[in-house]
């Protein structure tokens, strides 16, 4: 009898796929095209993980169910390579990122081709070698050039572990979401990409998204758009849901970080208000709205109520947020619980309010939760912002012609003690000769330190795959048409940080006729986690990890780890490794290699069983029945995603 030995099979199979690479995708008219990806990963040290598996496998189940529908699949591959870890490691071993990057991109590699995944590796990309990220220093140039690519100074989050700027969405709970470390705030130039350009379009088109509502709400809650009026105190203007409760303001409460709160200020409040600031400023701005008590303290100005004319103090108190609305509110007390309790707290009148038009003191305004999204980090490990600075400070872009920027090699990878990152330590490189259109002459300027977010180069990488060896376009505008956009897209985490900023560049460059089409994903299934036995969260120090390679050489192999990880349960939920679990779904691959192969008289490599040859005791018609009623309900549970129903079916 001939018996099932998976890491021989599977050793077969790869090596001739090897040979005839048979997933390569070609344009062709007549079949429909169907583009399928997972979010791609970022290749750390520790090599696959078995989360990983379960993203990758559900794109192979798809890919693998439509390309048998005959449908002209594109499944493509790529590395988010640019990031801490890689800086981390360099700084402590003094390797380069891009040797350590290399040798994780091989293992991961070796490791997905050990899975057997219908991959067309001759697209494979990665972020941070200069033929990717030439093309994302040609984004940013084109956002720059569109006035979406713009320099502020302003408060950030500063990681002092990590010697970076964080992003709002990057700050979990007043922690570094890297390193766990406290963070404070800092002020400092920066640069930001106005994706609230796009706020009113990225939540309008969310709703006709074939996406999990889930992350449609958490998409619709982060841009969170309000409609109210802006209404001027005096010099204060303040931004107000309620602008018809206008007569019941008694009093008008700025954010710390107000800018003009120094001309609030007078002799003998000065000292208290920007004690109080300093404290505020260490604060995360989830401490700061929460329901405890309401601090802050009295500026010594007074402003009037345009519908009363009463004489009004003005506060400052950190309830009030500095980058949303205006930084400054009316205090309506008798309206409004946060008021209400700031008043109590500071003996302030609470005065019952009538309702009143409003359209004589206010304009109508909408205003947006999301800020714009800060891009630049102080790092080493990141792509390069084309952009370097002439005698006066002002910015110029590195022409065209000369990108990439390259990142230059440097001997000591840590950012200096002023925050600037390692590359101010290239001396040679950070000077370069442009011309300055203000004053008509080539000068010597200095380049811009700072390098892109990681999430820049994770913006459009789904267009990279259509011509990912194009040396004239980020994008060839042909093969982008016919393959995009993206037809089912699969990962877990990113729902407000990628998934908003990939639907922000499509827009932007739809807008600048580089895409034909608003909206990058039309079908996204959002998987859970797979967690230890215990249900904690799998994690080195733990050391509670699973090593997928290691559940495949125990004699497993991957079908099994793949079934395994189908069955585990319902796709959107979190999963507990379960050992036992394992051995189930091998005892279930090898009952069907058995009832092909054994019972039918056939062997793996001879080829498919006849019916007839199954056995006496089960009709021909019955058998049919079967086999076509799981076919069918099979094929719904994959149309459905439900991928451990497919398998239980299967099964049963
Ligand atoms: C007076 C008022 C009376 C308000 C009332 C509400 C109820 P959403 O819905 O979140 O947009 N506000 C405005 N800017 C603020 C800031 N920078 N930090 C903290 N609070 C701010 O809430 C808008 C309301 O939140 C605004 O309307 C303002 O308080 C406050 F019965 O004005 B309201």
């Amino acid at each position: 009898m001939d018996r099932y030995e998976p890491l021989k099979i599977e050793a077969k199979w790869q090596k001739i796929w090897e040979e005839t690479q048979p997933f390569t995708a070609h344009e062709t008219t007549g079949q429909p095209k169907k583009m399928l990806a997972e979010m791609f990963p970022y290749p750390s040290g520790a090599g696959l993980h078995v989360g990983h598996v379960r993203n990758f496998t559900i794109v192979d189940v798809l890919t693998r169910f439509y390309a048998q529908q005959q449908q002209n699949v594109l499944r493509p591959f790529g590395y988010d390579t640019f990031g801490l870890p890689a800086e981390n490691y360099a700084i402590k071993t003094g390797i380069s990122p891009k040797d350590a990057t290399k040798t994780n991109i091989d293992n991961f590699r070796k490791q997905a081709k050990r899975l057997g995944y219908y991959i067309d590796w001759s697209r494979e990309i990665n972020t941070s070698d200069p033929e990717y990220y030439r093309w994302t220093q040609w984004c940013f140039s084109e956002l720059y050039k569109k006035g979406l690519a713009y320099q502020k100074e302003s408060y950030q989050w500063w990681c002092p572990e990590d010697q970076t700027v964080l992003a709002n969405e990057q700050v979990e709970n007043g922690h570094c979401w890297r390193c766990g470390h406290d963070v404070e705030k800092k002020k400092m130039k920066q640069w930001f990409f106005k994706i609230t350009a796009y706020a009113d379009e990225l939540l309008s088109e969310i709703d006709a998204l074939d996406w999990p509502d889930k992350i449609k709400t958490m998409q619709k809650n982060w841009i969170g758009k309000s409609t109210g009026a802006e209404i001027d105190f005096d010099n204060i203007k303040v931004f107000t849901t309620r602008p018809d409760t206008i007569k019941g303001a008694t009093f008008v409460v700025v954010a710390p970080e107000y800018p003009q709160l120094e001309s609030l200020l007078t002799d003998d409040t000065r000292e208290t208000a920007l004690a109080y600031k300093a404290a505020s400023l260490k604060k995360s701005e989830i401490e700061r709205q929460e329901n405890k008590e309401k601090t802050g303290v009295f500026t010594g100005s007074y402003v009037t109520n345009p519908a009363t004319n009463a004489k009004i103090p003005v506060y400052v108190a950190d309830y009030v947020l500095a980058g949303y609305g205006t930084g400054a509110i009316m205090a309506v007390p008798a309206m409004d619980e946060r008021d209400r309790a700031f008043a109590e707290a500071h003996d302030l009148p609470i005065v019952e309010t009538e309702l009143v038009a409003w359209d004589a003191y206010g304009t109508p305004k909408t205003t947006y939760k999301m800020r714009d999204w800060l891009i630049s980090r102080q790092r080493y490990w990141g792509c390069p912002i084309p952009i370097a600075y002439d005698s006066k400070g002002h910015p110029h872009l590195i022409p065209e012609d000369q990108l990439p920027v390259i990142i230059p090699e440097v001997a000591d990878y840590k950012p200096d003690h002023t925050g600037r990152s390692a590359l101010a330590k290239a001396t040679d490189w950070l000077k370069v000769d442009l011309f300055n259109e203000e004053t008509g002459q080539v000068e010597t300027m200095t380049r811009e330190t700072d390098t892109l977010d990681g999430y820049a180069c994770s913006s459009w990488y789904l267009w990279r795959y259509a011509s990912p060896h194009d040396t004239k376009h980020a994008w060839d505008p042909e093969a982008i048409k016919y393959w995009e956009p993206v037809d089912i897209y699969v990962g877990a985490d990113h729902a407000v940080a990628h998934l908003l900023y990939v639907r922000f560049w499509c827009k932007f460059f739809a807008d600048q006729g580089y895409l034909p089409f608003r909206e990058p994903i039309k079908k996204l299934i959002y998987h859970g986690y797979i967690n230890a036995p215990d249900g904690k969260k799998m994690s080195k120090s733990k050391g509670n990890v699973i090593d997928p390679l290691d559940v495949i050489n125990d004699g497993y192999g991957a079908d099994t780890l793949r079934t395994y990880e189908m069955f585990i349960g319902p796709v959107e939920l979190d999963a507990a490794w379960d050992p036992r679990s394992v051995g189930g779904v091998y005892r279930f691959l090898n009952r069907c290699y058995n009832l092909v192969f054994n019972t039918a008289g056939v062997t793996a490599v001879e080829g498919v069983p006849h019916e007839s040859r199954v056995g006496e005791e089960n009709s021909q018609q019955d058998l049919r029945y079967v086999r076509n009623k799981v076919i069918k309900k099979v094929t719904e549970d994959i149309y459905k995603a439900n991928f451990n129903t497919a398998v239980a079916n299967l099964m049963e």
